[in-house]
């Protein structure tokens, strides 16, 4: 069973996030478990203030050490070995590699920095890795946090129904999906494309895949250079990228 322990101001935010649809299953079931920790309940003062105004000036505020790290010491004995993971913008990109990497860990740990972050002593002391969802910024990073516990959960073995784990095989090769369709036939003049009617299991898995390169192409040319191609797929891309120039 994976665990997720998330160090955040907003638990209810985590909790209920992941309690729809897939995910609730899932803990039901017992393939993931979420655990939200408040980082306030570790708070030493009246006012249960976690936050302080940055040393040198300036704008904004700054969450204190203090609460973080006692919160963090709340979980370490279920923790131990396990990765504490800070959502940052300055982290390493995520993609699909690393939420297959963080599949492969028994528990992980996220620490959801608000205000303008965290102090730098508590990142040095407690987390192992940054990771960001790209180049913008977010009010928190609960957002971020269940975002990546979702696609860590998903490779999660029993999460999702056989069916839909074959879905999967597809990004595995570094491209696009390819063009889903469903009833009915005809929607507003538009008809599915004729071979997926035709039940010819063979000409649908080569349609299909010359459809997920033609739209990697188009939409993601960038994905191309590490995608996996047969030759004969290669050569398909070179034809349909020579007649796209007349
Ligand atoms: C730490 C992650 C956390 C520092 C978190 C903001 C975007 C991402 C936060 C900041 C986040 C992302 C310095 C603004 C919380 N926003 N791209 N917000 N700074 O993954």
């Amino acid at each position: 069973m994976k665990q997720f322990f998330v160090l955040t101001l907003f638990p209810e935010m985590i909790l209920q996030t992941l309690s729809h649809s897939i995910l609730g299953r899932a803990q039901k079931e017992g393939h993931i478990q979420v655990s939200a920790i408040n980082i306030r309940n570790f708070t030493k003062n009246k006012q249960k203030h976690v936050d302080d105004y940055p040393y040198g000036g300036g704008a904004g505020m700054v969450m204190q050490a203090q609460p973080i790290y006692d919160a963090y010491q709340s979980i370490a004995p279920q923790t131990k070995g396990a990765k504490v993971i800070y959502l940052t913008p300055q982290g390493r990109p995520f993609t699909q590699r690393v939420a297959e990497e963080l599949a492969q860990e028994e528990n992980l740990v996220f620490l959801c920095g608000h205000y303008e972050g965290v102090d730098e002593r508590v990142i040095e002391e407690i987390v192992t890795d940054e990771i960001s969802l790209g180049d913008f910024v977010l009010t928190g990073g609960e957002l971020a946090a269940i975002t990546i516990i979702d696609a860590v959960s998903r490779l999660v073995p029993g999460v999702l129904g056989k069916e839909d784990s074959f879905a999967d095989e597809s990004f595995s090769d570094g491209l696009l999906e390819y063009p889903q369709y469903t009833r009915p036939p005809v929607f507003h003049g538009r008809e599915v494309p004729e071979i997926l009617l035709s039940g010819h299991h063979a000409n649908i898995a080569k349609w299909r895949k010359e459809q997920s390169i033609i739209r990697t192409a188009k939409k993601r040319p960038d994905l191309l250079e590490q995608a996996v191609l047969t030759e004969k797929e290669r050569l398909f891309l070179e034809q349909w990228k020579k007649e796209q120039e007349s």
